[in-house]
């Protein structure tokens, strides 16, 4: 529901990086992630949204390129009320702005990954929280370097239909299905503190990661998947990369690799809510979004959502 404001507020609605909800028409505009001020100023911001607008690591379909301007336009839709379900209200409480996207050289892509990393670094030094949106899921993989330089080696989160820990012959591959496999070796990440939820394709090597694999969830609450992963994770630092294709292709068929038999977007957002206030969450992405598969915006429209999710987690986990 619109809140009631005055013309002055609806006419200035990107001028400011004051909290609470920017009053916009949904179908019109600029769109910014739910409507948050553009702004390279992160003076006192608490979170940045930025897009990470990079498809080159990509095995089978490619278009994720498209998938921050799409979940942007989407989160429109949510722009307006409280997030659902949740006790706290980020957008009412918080200070947060889309701080636009990683510029790279599309043409040197061997550059790319240091550029991420140090777009990511750029945000979050100076105590503002990050959340990326793909681009395919190899830009994670930068921005945990960004995050494991910040709060030392890290409790991965990993909602995906696949593993990422593939062989690999290099650690120079830009491949976004090996990724994790080289930040376990990195030390980057932690793979006996780190869960990946929703997998249901083959990789008998797991490098020791947790699977609560799409079965699992399947056969369990929400609850007592929440609980598995906070059992895991324990306190330590925790960053939540969200692949949208853990979702199924049901919900979300723009998407690189879709693969069925997956969550709902319901069962995925109770897990979340689940997990309210249990983790010590650093950082967190919404990736694979592949617009040009997409029907009706289904995919988008789950990515905004997700990514509203974690905004809304990461803020109960607030201290
Ligand atoms: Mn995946």
């Amino acid at each position: 529901m619109y809140k009631d404001k005055t013309a002055a507020q609806h006419t200035a609605p990107m001028l400011t990086t004051e909290k609470g909800y920017v009053q916009q028409l949904t179908y019109a505009g600029c769109t910014s992630f739910m409507r948050r001020p553009f702004s390279r100023n992160l003076d006192g911001i608490d979170l940045a949204i930025t897009g990470i607008p990079f498809d080159c690591a990509t095995t089978n379909r490619p278009g994720t390129r498209l998938g921050p301007r799409a979940v942007r336009e989407q989160s429109t839709l949510q722009a307006h009320d409280a997030p659902y379900g949740w006790a706290i209200d980020p957008f009412d409480e918080l200070r947060i702005v889309d701080y636009g996207d990683c510029q790279f050289d599309h043409a040197r892509v061997n550059d790319v990954p240091k550029t991420i990393q140090d777009h990511i670094s750029g945000i979050i030094q100076n105590g503002t929280a990050a959340l990326s949106i793909g681009g395919d899921h190899y830009v994670t993989y930068p921005i945990l370097k960004a995050h494991a330089e910040k709060y030392g080696p890290l409790s991965l989160l990993q909602f995906d239909a696949h593993s990422d820990t593939w062989e690999d012959t290099s650690p120079d591959r830009i491949d976004h299905g090996t990724m994790f496999r080289h930040a376990i070796n990195d030390g980057v990440v932690i793979a006996e503190q780190s869960v990946q939820v929703g997998i249901r394709t083959v990789n008998d090597d797991t490098m020791g990661v947790n699977i609560i694999d799409a079965p699992m969830v399947h056969r369990s609450t929400p609850q007592q998947t929440a609980s598995q992963i906070a059992d895991i994770i324990g306190n330590n630092a925790c960053y939540l990369t969200f692949d949208i294709d853990c979702l199924d292709p049901a919900f979300a068929p723009g998407t690189g690799t879709p693969v069925s038999g997956g969550l709902s977007s319901a069962q995925a957002m109770d897990i979340l809510r689940a997990l309210s206030g249990k983790l010590n969450m650093v950082g967190m992405d919404v990736v694979e979004v592949a617009p040009p598969y997409d029907h009706a915006a289904i995919t988008a429209i789950a990515g905004a959502h997700m990514a509203v999710e974690l905004i809304c987690l990461w803020t109960s986990c607030r201290a």
